[in-house]
């Protein structure tokens, strides 16, 4: 994987914006540094245009350095993203065409996460929580009539749920 040192407050603000992005959760702590540490960085200009919608072949994912950017899809305006702010990660997770258009409004400074080494990280995580969720329902009695197939679709639903001890989890009635 690339290399790219950055400062203390840039590592901050790439480390705050995965956390806040669902595209990482699952994703441990050493992968997250190996994402952080890959991140490049890219400037745009005002008007510059990121990322347009409809496109194939998505090459990044972002988080924003500073300044401001505008989202659009079908041309109308839907959001703007800032600081801190995480964009560019359906069309690589989900292997989709961009789903907006994102528009520098000012100078714009992006930390740029590549195709490539998003997916090796990311997919690869998911892909491994998600075989080591079905083997754990493979083992509960309670689900051994479903199919592989049906297992793997509960699996993509579990979600962690913490009980501190003594409290209610189910209520007879
Ligand atoms: P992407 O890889 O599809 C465009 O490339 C990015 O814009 C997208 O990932 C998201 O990270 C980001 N709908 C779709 N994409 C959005 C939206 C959005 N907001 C930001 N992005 N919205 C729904 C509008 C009907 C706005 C939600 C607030």
């Amino acid at each position: 994987q690339p290399y790219i040192p950055k400062t203390d407050q840039q590592e901050a603000t790439i480390r705050a914006a995965i956390a806040s992005c669902f595209a990482f959760e699952g994703v441990d702590d050493g992968q997250r540094s190996a994402i952080v540490d890959a991140m490049s960085s890219v400037v745009f200009k005002p008007g510059d245009t990121v990322i347009t919608q409809g496109d194939e072949a998505a090459d990044n994912f972002y988080v924003v350095d500073s300044g401001d950017a505008d989202v659009y899809v079908n041309d109308k305006h839907v959001s703007s993203v800032g600081r801190g702010a995480a964009f560019g990660e359906l069309a690589l997770m989900y292997g989709a065409p961009r789903a907006a258009t994102v528009k520098a409004r000012s100078d714009l400074s992006l930390w740029a996460c590549s195709r490539d080494v998003f997916q090796v990280v990311v997919i690869e995580s998911v892909r491994a929580r998600k075989q080591r969720q079905e083997e754990f329902l493979a083992g509960v009695s309670l689900l051994s009539s479903l199919t592989p197939s049906e297992r793997a679709t509960v699996a993509d639903a579990l979600e962690t749920s913490v009980y501190s001890d003594g409290e209610l989890i189910i209520k007879s009635g």
